[in-house]
């Protein structure tokens, strides 16, 4: 490997360094956040956490695409999604409370948000996106570092995941069968996500009045 190519390569590692400690922070405060859920309401908000660092190919890529000469400045300033977080769960309505529990922490601060979950895109895709940033606080002092975070339910992963792939397949230029079809699938995710809520709403008010029947049976009215 020549000497340059390898300094490229180390300048590059030392410069995405912070974004995995920031990824580390946002990691460990939503599984607090998701446990603390469970305790106090019985109820798991988050399935699943899935994080990466954007690869340096694939950042420099994103950077050719918009036209952007390669510099870590530009990386700064123009590439948001170096970090990502992926946040899946159950119900949309979670969707909205994992939000609700990130925008209300006091040192994370909430830079833009793209609502796909109430505007879809065309193509059926949906999913909250953040870009927030957190402090990583190292020896020299606080680094105010840029994630990415998507919230999905699983349903809307699945369908993301292969609409993905499919993409990547035909890079960029899907058929026109075959969005039709993926259009129609999402439409599925989306009456699927809305039977779930209304299943988990009626299991809720089963409880609820199983409870207070218990209770009406000890004699304490509620
Ligand atoms: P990858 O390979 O997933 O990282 P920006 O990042 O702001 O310059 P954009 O497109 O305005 O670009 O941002 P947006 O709309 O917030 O989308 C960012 C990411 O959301 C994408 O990252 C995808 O991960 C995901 N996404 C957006 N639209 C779609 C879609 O139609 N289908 C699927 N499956 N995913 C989507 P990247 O960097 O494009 O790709």
């Amino acid at each position: 490997m020549n000497k340059d190519f390898q300094e490229r390569i180390e300048e590059w590692k030392n410069f995405l360094f912070i974004y995995k400690f920031a990824l580390d922070e946002i990691n460990t405060k939503l599984t607090i956040l998701n446990d603390e859920f469970q305790f106090v309401h019985q109820h798991n908000p988050i399935e699943h956490v899935k994080s990466r660092i954007k690869s340096p190919e694939s950042i420099m890529s994103k950077l050719q695409r918009k036209g952007l000469e390669v510099t870590t400045e530009n990386v700064e300033k123009y590439i948001k999604d170096i970090a990502g977080v992926r946040v899946t769960c159950s119900f949309t309505t979670d969707i909205y409370r994992i939000y609700d529990m990130i925008e209300s922490q006091d040192d994370i601060e909430v830079l833009s948000v793209k609502d796909y979950v109430e505007n879809p895109k065309p193509n059926g895709y949906k999913s909250l996106h953040l870009i927030i940033e957190i402090p990583v606080y190292l020896s020299k002092g606080p680094e105010f570092v840029k994630v990415e975070i998507q919230i999905r339910t699983i349903a809307m992963d699945f369908w993301a995941s292969l609409e993905h792939k499919i993409y990547y397949k035909f890079e960029g230029e899907i058929p026109g069968n075959l969005s039709t079809e993926l259009k129609e699938a999402a439409d599925i995710v989306h009456y699927l996500d809305s039977k779930m809520i209304r299943i988990m709403e009626e299991v809720t008010e089963f409880k609820e009045h199983e409870k207070e029947a218990e209770l009406r049976e000890v004699g304490v009215e509620k």
